[in-house]
């Protein structure tokens, strides 16, 4: 918070961007994400991309009328000279917003298999759900270095790929509905190296409901 209060108290600077609150404890997550974890991923990492963000965009005041989405969509118009800070923050700050919302504690909304029409489209295009799940995982686990494993919708279609750091699908003009972070700050603490076995117990708290909510909204 008082980073934020500085921002304010700066001339002219203006703090669009805010951290949005998550729609759990932190602790909700447990015992597959651990409070601790949540606590610094979304106060301290989550807060410094909006930060950041913010930081970038006062040098470019007329981009503070435009919405996050529009910023990443329109990645190549962005000035030079903030627009690899506007990938990094500006991805960050969109990537875990998704986050935070496809995840819900096991059982209490996490967990479970698609439904509707998203069911639909994971058998059309992966076989089946463990095949989906396998290519995900697959994704997630072999991404070199910081980033992240996508679900997106491109044309109507599902589509899974690994990007690197805090590149979002927007910028590829894809619309992502799932999201799996595997950069060391998402699991170190409780999973160490073993990042496959994060990625295997992530299963247990995600929210259906609401990746099915974007693919009827993306497709
Ligand atoms: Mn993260």
């Amino acid at each position: 918070m008082a980073q934020v209060h500085e921002q304010k108290a700066a001339a002219g600077s203006q703090t669009k961007h805010t951290l949005p609150e998550l729609p759990y404890d932190f602790g909700a997550l447990e015992p597959y994400i651990d409070t601790q974890t949540m606590q610094i991923h979304h106060g301290k990492h989550h807060q410094a991309y909006v930060t950041n963000l913010n930081n970038a965009l006062n040098k470019h005041p007329e981009l503070l009328n435009k919405s996050l989405e529009d910023l990443l969509r329109g990645i190549s118009s962005i000035p030079e000279d903030i627009r690899t800070a506007v990938r990094n923050h500006g991805g960050g700050h969109h990537n875990h917003s998704l986050f935070w919302t496809i995840m819900a504690p096991a059982g209490k909304g996490g967990g479970g298999e698609p439904t509707g029409a998203l069911v639909d489209a994971i058998k059309r295009t992966f076989g089946d759900f463990a095949k989906f799940k396998e290519q995900l995982s697959a994704a997630a686990t072999s991404q070199f270095g910081s980033g992240w494993a996508w679900l997106t919708v491109s044309n109507g279609k599902l589509e899974i790929a690994g990007r690197p750091n805090q590149d979002s699908s927007l910028m590829e003009n894809k619309t992502p509905i799932l999201g799996l972070d595997v950069w060391e700050h998402a699991y170190y603490l409780k999973y160490q190296n073993r990042r496959p076995d994060y990625a295997t117990a992530w299963w247990n708290v995600v929210n259906w409901r609401e990746v099915g909510r974007r693919y009827d909204a993306a497709k």
